[in-house]
């Protein structure tokens, strides 16, 4: 009897024109950056509640409350990972300690080399959305974004860059790295948002 219910449920929904990849497959685009714990700090800048900057050590940010999220995780060039189970700061955590000011309408995410990816303030502070510094209980390998990543569930994977350094507050929307190449400034796998060219008027700034 509970069979047909169980094996339902073990069945992941993919978003449309996506297909199941085994396995866990590295994907950027650059050099595999190398961690410096005594250089390296995670920053909220930009158009904070306070005006001020707030800077984490690695030690600092290592002790943040530490949460899970199960997610499947879906790169625009059509294949998906499904069922990981993340661990790390949920976004939600950090805006608690370096609230936006009431302005604030965009986030940029900032990487090493100046990746970066830009998103609506909904999107970032969705509740499963969270700044990753563990997958299946392990720290994040180095080719896979240690030692910080974000984690935008909802989102096209480009949407979360590995090996982040901060968070930039926005009064108005600007493209991220993906975004300016020709990537959807929204990036909905649900709605198949991949191109800037599917935009509607209102989904990006200017290209
Ligand atoms: N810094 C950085 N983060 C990045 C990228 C990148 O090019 N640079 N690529 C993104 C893309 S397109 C995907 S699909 C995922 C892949 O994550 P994975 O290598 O852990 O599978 O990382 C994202 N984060
Ligand atoms: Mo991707």
């Amino acid at each position: 009897m509970g069979q047909p219910e169980s094996r339902e449920s073990e069945q992941t929904q993919l978003p449309p024109g996506q297909r199941l990849q085994r396995g866990w497959p590295v994907t950027h685009y650059g050099p595999v950056p190398k961690f410096r714990p005594e250089r390296w700090e995670f920053r909220v800048f930009g158009a904070t509640a306070d005006g001020d900057k707030h800077c984490w050590s690695h030690e600092e940010f290592s002790a943040l409350p530490y949460d899970t999220v199960v997610a499947d995780m879906h790169c625009v060039t059509k294949f998906s990972m499904v069922g990981a189970e993340w661990g790390g700061v949920r976004t939600r955590t950090l805006m608690e300690l370096a609230p936006p000011a009431p302005e604030v309408t965009h986030v940029m995410v900032w990487a090493e080399y100046g990746f970066s990816s830009n998103m609506r303030l909904a999107d970032f502070t969705d509740d499963r959305a969270l700044f990753a510094t563990h997958r299946a209980g392990e720290p994040l390998t180095a080719e896979h974004g240690f030692p910080v990543r974000l984690v935008v569930p909802h989102l096209y994977a480009w949407k979360g860059p590995k090996w982040v350094r901060g968070v930039e507050y926005m009064a108005a929307d600007r493209r991220g790295f993906w975004e300016e190449r020709g990537y959807h400034n929204v990036g909905d796998p649900w709605e198949e948002q991949r191109y800037s060219y599917q935009e509607e008027p209102g989904e990006g700034p200017e290209l």
